[in-house]
């Protein structure tokens, strides 16, 4: 008997800028292909080597598919099988005794970016709302650049639309691995090119978008602060900056310039290790150029001077007019524009008075056995023992036997080892969502392309069914899928007008009811003054965590090509793509001073902890800086532990937010 084949409709849902529509061969109930929608304006038929291996991941035999409850000690990873009534059944009872003795104050959710959907994603908050639990802070990624572009631009990060780049002629990919990390962009790129653009990338670990840009600079990390400001401040001096935006759009732009002052090429190219010539030729062509243009990243952001750098760098775009153009100014994000009324399905109103808020980026701290207050944690879409900074101390707190867990995953990672109960969850195959995009302007909706294998269940029906178990009456726990995505929509703005539920249902992507032509920043910004803010002054910060004797090299860690932080760790091709085991790119003069030329595997220390990875010698690491290519399992790791144990708790300058590049380490012999 032949299977009937169809092939349906879906959205990538990992944590990516691109947010893929797809189409997901199905045969009878598995997944069984996927590609890019060919119609979708910014996917364009084609999926990326990540997403591509999904189907695999989806059907793969170590899925988890039934609840499980723990039998072994804490952070063993052994369990048993038990029903679903069961499971709910003891997970409330426990939450009920913890409520009683400790409050809710000693309950918390943490959940990052696992899937980009936002019924999957930040619904589920709405229970720990009407809870009274902890409110968390979701520090790891992205409030740094969130912090340091709305310091500029006012609230809301929105920029560039990124299929008009084709109008751009001076291309900066400043900081982001585009190809690999935003790899949608590159027709866009590639178009703007054939029409005459140069392409220049700006980053100290030379990759695959290195070589496809016209020029490369291989800068010294945390110092593009630096660099911008000289720029800013030649641009200046060599008449390139249009004097009637500023005077219209901007404010505080006399005091920039001053500062700008104390950063002459010279200087700034000997900080960041940067040719002077080459420099003050980028500032002729950028400045002289119609439509430029600054593409930026969040990972630049990961340092102690990170969100200065990010302010720094976008402030060039307004300083030569090129809002006022097609394809001209700059992007972090387009995540900006989608005024959805997520506060209506997150139960927002309910976060009580008094309400302590904890910075994800903290957990081993707030977890540290002995004086941690809490009792009860939930962790979906999220992978912290291995993701999260200071890592191992991460695991010694979820290694507390006074620590309640519960962990909602597709698979047995790190994290999932330390539960309680393990519960197994949908996919985004499995589920319906809603999907904004931090890399486009289209909204997008899925329905489930196959039902739940075993029996996984979506995040939301776990919270609904536990809400009613302890007696919570917050009605957004409790409403259908379409009922939900009218709550969305139903924010009144008129960037979402002409999408009611049923379109969205129904062709699935929609763009954004945006102005056309769409030139966010054109007459100015979106404080109250409208004026653009140069001042107070971005700065080039000293770090505070320095190299020495001991810890000689920075240590970075962008992401790899193959994995999207740790999902996908788990793949058999894809492991065996990313080549097997992890590895750092070491530059051959370090690995010579350290000793461990040709040596393979090395050991890697910082003040955290000390960790072992084969070794890829080469220039494509700065001189001074060890390249970290994504993240591993730890436990599938060599040593079985995490690249974070080397990283810690330091916040950024804006934002609260993570330094994972920031962090001081010295190699040696495995
Ligand atoms: N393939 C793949 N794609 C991903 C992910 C993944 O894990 N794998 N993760 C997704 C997620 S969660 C995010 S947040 C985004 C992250 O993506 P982004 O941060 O937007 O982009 P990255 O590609 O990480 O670009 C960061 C680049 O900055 C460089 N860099 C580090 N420090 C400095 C510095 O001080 N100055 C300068 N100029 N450059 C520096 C790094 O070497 C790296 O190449 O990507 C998403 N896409
Ligand atoms: N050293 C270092 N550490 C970093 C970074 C770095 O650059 N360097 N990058 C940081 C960044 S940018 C980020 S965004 C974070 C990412 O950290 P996380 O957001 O924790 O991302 P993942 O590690 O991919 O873990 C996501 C988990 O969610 C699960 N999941 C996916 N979909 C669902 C679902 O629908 N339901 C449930 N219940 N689970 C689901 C996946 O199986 C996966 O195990 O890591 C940070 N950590
Ligand atoms: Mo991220």
């Amino acid at each position: 008997m032949t299977v009937p084949v169809k092939i349906l409709k879906s959205v990538c849902a990992l944590d990516c800028p691109d947010a893929c529509a797809l189409e997901i061969r199905v045969e009878g109930e598995r997944v069984t292909g996927l590609a890019g929608a060919a119609d979708h304006p910014v996917t364009r038929g084609f999926a990326c080597v990540k997403t591509a291996r999904y189907p695999e991941r989806q059907e793969q035999a170590d899925r988890l598919l039934m609840p499980l409850r723990r039998v072994g000690r804490k952070g063993e990873g052994r369990f048993e099988e038990v029903d679903w009534e069961t499971a709910l059944d003891g997970i409330a009872a426990r939450l009920r005794g913890i409520l009683a003795d400790h409050g809710p104050q000693s309950v918390l959710p943490y959940h990052y970016g696992g899937t980009m959907g936002i019924l999957e994603g930040e619904s589920p908050r709405a229970f720990f709302r009407a809870l009274g639990a902890l409110e968390l802070d979701q520090t790891i990624c992205a409030t740094t650049g969130s912090a340091a572009w709305e310091a500029n631009y006012g609230p809301w990060k929105i920029g560039t639309d990124p299929e008009t780049l084709v109008h751009a002629r001076a291309i900066v990919l400043w900081g982001i691995n585009a190809l690999r990390s935003h790899s949608h962009l590159a027709p866009f790129l590639t178009e703007a090119r054939r029409r005459g653009a140069r392409i220049l990338h700006i980053d100290p670990y030379r990759n695959e978008t290195s070589r496809f840009a016209d020029e490369h600079w291989q800068i010294r990390v945390g110092t593009d602060a630096a660099l911008a400001l000289a720029i800013g401040g030649a641009l200046a001096a060599r008449g390139h900056i249009d004097r009637d935006y500023l005077a219209a759009c901007a404010s505080g732009v006399e005091e920039y310039l001053e500062a700008c002052a104390a950063w002459p090429l010279e200087r700034a190219a000997d900080v960041c290790g940067l040719d002077a010539a080459a420099v003050s030729s980028m500032v002729d062509w950028f400045g002289g150029s119609e439509s430029p243009f600054i593409q930026v990243g969040y990972g630049m952001t990961r340092n102690e001077s990170g969100g200065n750098a990010l302010r720094a760098i976008t402030l060039l775009p307004a300083l030569v007019g090129a809002w006022r153009r097609q394809g001209g100014g700059a992007c972090l994000s387009t995540s900006g524009a989608f005024r959805l009324a997520r506060e209506r399905v997150t139960a927002a109103h309910r976060i009580a008075p008094g309400t302590r808020r904890v910075n994800m980026v903290r957990l081993a701290s707030e977890l540290e056995p002995g004086v941690s207050p809490i009792r009860a944690l939930f962790v979906f879409n999220s992978n912290p023992a291995a993701v999260a900074p200071d890592s191992a101390r991460v695991r010694a707190g979820l290694a507390r036997e006074d620590l309640f867990t519960v962990v909602l995953e597709h698979f047995q990672t790190d994290t999932a080892d330390y539960a309680d109960w393990l519960l197994p969850a949908t996919t985004f195959l499995e589920h319906a969502d809603v999907y904004t995009s931090y890399g486009h302007y289209h909204l997008q909706y899925a329905d489930p392309v196959v039902p739940p294998r075993g029996q996984a269940r979506s995040n939301r029906w776990f919270f609904a069914r536990l809400a009613e178990r302890l007696g919570l009456d917050e009605p957004s726990l409790f409403l259908d899928t379409p009922r939900l995505v009218e709550e969305l929509l139903s924010s009144g703005h008129p960037w979402l007008a002409g999408i009611t539920p049923e379109r969205l249902m129904r062709e699935k992507s929609v763009r954004l009811a945006l102005p056309e032509p769409f030139l966010p920043y054109a007459e100015g910004s979106h404080f109250p003054d409208g004026k653009i803010r140069f001042s107070p002054v971005p700065q080039q910060l000293e770090f505070e965590e320095r190299c020495s004797a001991d810890y000689p090299l920075r240590l970075i860690s962008p992401p790899g090509a193959v994995v999207v932080n740790t999902t996908m760790g788990n793949v058999p091709s894809i492991i065996r793509q990313a080549g097997g085991e992890p590895h750092v790119i070491v530059h051959p003069a370090d690995a010579a001073r350290a000793g461990v030329a040709g040596a393979g595997r090395v050991r890697i220390t910082s003040a955290s902890g000390s960790i072992v990875r084969r070794a890829v010698e080469s220039e494509d690491a700065r001189e001074g800086v060890v390249v970290a290519v994504g993240q591993w399992w730890p436990k599938l790791a060599p040593d079985r532990k995490s690249l974070n144990d080397l990283t810690n708790e330091r916040l950024t300058d804006l934002g609260a937010g993570s330094t994972f590049g920031n962090v001081v380490v010295r190699i040696s012999p495995a």
